[in-house]
């Protein structure tokens, strides 16, 4: 039988194999030291504005910082990146989940006292995001973490319930469910997928990676341990009568999400998560994708733009008062994410991979997301030795794979074509 746990452990081994094939490549280092010496600006005008770049042009050679090339230019549209993937780029929620004592029962009601200190996600989008219509039916959802498991609680008010499927691991999205998504290590790979309906159905199911990167779903994981309870306030599949809402109650053991040996808590207490509703509005769709993080596109398989899920020890703060920081600084991840849609629309139309980053039709915008000229990372707040908050970017690729690179201080951030992220601390 296979094993979906040895199935992802081999993926990773093969991760590693492309990541040493990297290594031997040849690598081109774009030190944004540039920037703020007030040179990015003029490094990128050249393509669009040929002219008054010559003296800049001089300057970096001079500095020996770039050989220029248009090659990526055939990208080059109008709009800076920033603006062309602005669907995909917005910033992901982040959720301060409390710690706490007393578990809650998982019977269903979610109105015991335990769930009061919890924060409320009270609402979800479309899928695709800002511009889209905003989802007519109420949802609100609250999460809790103990030692052993994640708690999650949810409230969709709901007209009509309906549920008829009743099998394990039936596709419950063909009717109305409530879905979640974890991403415990927030790799982008080996993550969880947990559907269930009003009948409590569940559908669990471990993915390897993406669809986009040729991911494969696998519904005999079971996760293991999980707890459920569903209530209705109404009546079930009975279309006489107007209903209220239904509510669901999870347990997810951490030890379900192991990967490797490891307790998904030991692995990382900040995870990447998403919740999805769908609801069939029209009995012949198209169905509603409601969610907490919208990635952009109708695809919940992005796990990149999931919301951060911050696991904190907070015992008597109040919970807005509650700091959640994620690992490193989202907008480094999503200026590497940038980089990425662009390299797969690249592919789309070359057939192969961008190899340096200064083929990469960057706008002088673009690098707003670095934060070269806020408080963070201005010319005037970095150390003047160069070294300190200025980030570096590394680009390396053969024409079919490639690594992203971004680190900023000791901290590295990787992203490989597909979409494997590891964060690595170079001391
Ligand atoms: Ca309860
Ligand atoms: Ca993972
Ligand atoms: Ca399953």
């Amino acid at each position: 039988m296979l094993n979906p746990e040895h199935f992802v452990q081999g993926c990773r081994h093969s991760e590693t194999g492309y990541r040493r094939a990297f290594a031997a490549c040849s690598k081109i280092l774009f030190t944004f030291a540039a920037a703020s010496r007030g040179l990015s600006f003029f490094y990128h005008l050249p393509l669009r504005y040929m002219k008054p770049t010559i003296f800049s042009l001089q300057t970096l050679l001079r500095d020996g910082l770039v050989a220029l090339s248009l090659a990526g230019s055939s990208l080059l549209s109008a709009q800076p990146l920033t603006t062309q993937y602005a669907a995909r780029l917005t910033p992901p929620p982040v959720y301060a989940c409390l710690y706490t004592p007393e578990p809650p029962q998982i019977d269903g009601n979610v109105d015991e006292h335990v769930w009061e200190r919890a924060v409320a996600i009270s609402q979800l989008h479309d899928i695709q995001g800002e511009g889209f219509p905003k989802p007519s039916l109420p949802t609100e959802i609250r999460m809790l973490w103990d030692s052993t498991y994640l708690y999650v609680a949810a409230r969709l008010v709901e007209p009509y319930i309906e549920a008829t499927l009743a099998t394990h691991d039936d596709i419950v999205w063909h009717e109305n469910d409530f879905e979640v998504f974890l991403d415990p290590d927030g790799d982008g790979l080996g993550y969880f997928e947990i559907e269930i309906n009003a009948l409590g159905t569940l559908l669990d199911l471990q993915m390897s990676q993406p669809y986009r990167s040729g991911g494969h779903f696998f519904t005999a994981w079971n996760c293991p341990g999980i707890r459920r309870a569903v209530k209705l306030e109404g009546t079930l599949s009975d279309s006489t009568q107007r209903d209220t809402a239904w509510t669901i109650e999870m347990a997810i053991p951490h030890r379900a999400l192991a990967v490797d040996f490891n307790d998904a808590l030991a692995q990382s207490r900040v995870w990447r998560m998403n919740f999805s509703r769908v609801e069939w509005l029209h009995r012949q769709g198209p169905e509603e994708n409601w969610v907490w993080a919208p990635t952009g596109v109708v695809d919940i398989h992005m796990p990149e733009r999931w919301g951060y899920v911050c696991l904190v020890d907070s015992l008597n703060e109040p919970a807005d008062a509650v700091k959640a920081e994620t690992p490193y600084r989202p907008d480094d991840y999503r200026f590497l994410w940038l980089l990425f849609y662009t390299q797969k629309d690249f592919y789309a139309q070359h057939h192969r991979y961008i190899s340096r980053l200064q083929d990469f039709p960057l706008a002088p915008e673009d690098f707003a997301l670095l934060h070269l000229d806020a408080a963070h990372g201005s010319a005037a707040s970095l150390p003047a030795d160069g070294r300190g908050a200025e980030p570096q970017v590394e680009v390396s690729a053969t024409p079919r794979a490639f690594e992203l690179s971004l680190r900023r201080d000791s901290l590295v951030l990787v992203l490989d074509q597909n979409g494997y992220f590891s964060v690595e601390r170079d001391e």
